[in-house]
């Protein structure tokens, strides 16, 4: 944990670029809990609830969930105590609807994200990654097909935001290649100099 001041962020980028596994070493080095959305999706689709249900044949089409029902739940998740001050978004927002719903919820608290990771990898990495997922996890989303088609996805409905998050002065561009530990350092350095930024703004 490198200080107690508040970090808002949020990492992006495409599937298999390294996400999830970045997330929690973020979050640990920030002091903040990491909410994925898709992991409160699979969660519910494993436990059979309502939300499961409504959701797992979209997931297993590698197409996203509607945004007022993804809003919905990370609106409820925000106003939880160990969020308040501070969090790490993995995988939301990931439509430009989704960032004016966020901003929107942080407003009320005069915040807003003080820094958005940008994860890049190559589409034939991410993709060969992804296969290897799927021999050792079986996730129901990670069969060539759809891994292609959430790249598709991605292209279209969330790489623009990156273009937004640059206007705003937030982004900090990452190459996501290499060894876990090497991305992870790449991501804290790129991290402390932006929030440093900050705090001595
Ligand atoms: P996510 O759970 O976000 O799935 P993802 O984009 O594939 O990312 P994930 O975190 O799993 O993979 P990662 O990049 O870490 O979303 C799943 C689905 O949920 C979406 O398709 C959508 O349907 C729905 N959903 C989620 N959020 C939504 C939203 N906001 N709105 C609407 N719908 C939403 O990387 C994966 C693999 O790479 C791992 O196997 C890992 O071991 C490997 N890896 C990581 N780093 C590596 C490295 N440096 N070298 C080699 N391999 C590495």
């Amino acid at each position: 944990m490198t200080d107690t001041t508040t970090a808002r962020l949020l990492i992006i980028g495409p599937p298999g670029a390294g996400k999830g596994t970045q997330a929690s070493r973020i979050a640990e080095r920030y002091g903040v809990p990491a909410i994925s959305t898709g992991d409160i999706f699979r969660a519910n689709i494993k436990g059979g609830t309502p939300l499961g249900k409504q959701v797992q044949a979209i997931i297993e089409q590698g197409e996203l969930v509607p945004d007022s029902l993804t809003n919905e739940i990370v609106e409820d998740r925000l106003q939880q105590a160990d969020a308040v001050g501070g969090f790490l978004l993995d995988g939301y927002p990931r439509t430009v609807e989704q960032v004016h719903a966020l901003d929107a919820m942080l407003r009320p608290v005069g915040a807003g994200l003080d820094a958005v990771v940008l994860l890049e990898a190559e589409v034939d990495e991410v993709v060969a990654r992804l296969l290897k997922r799927a021999e050792l996890e079986g996730r129901a989303d990670d069969t060539e097909e759809v891994i292609r088609h959430r790249q598709e996805v991605y292209a279209e409905q969330t790489a623009p935001l990156v273009a937004l998050f640059s206007e705003r002065g937030i982004l900090v561009s990452v190459n996501g290649l290499g060894t876990v530990e090497e991305v992870a350092d790449r991501i804290a350095q790129g991290l402390d100099a932006k929030l440093g930024a900050r705090v001595g703004s």
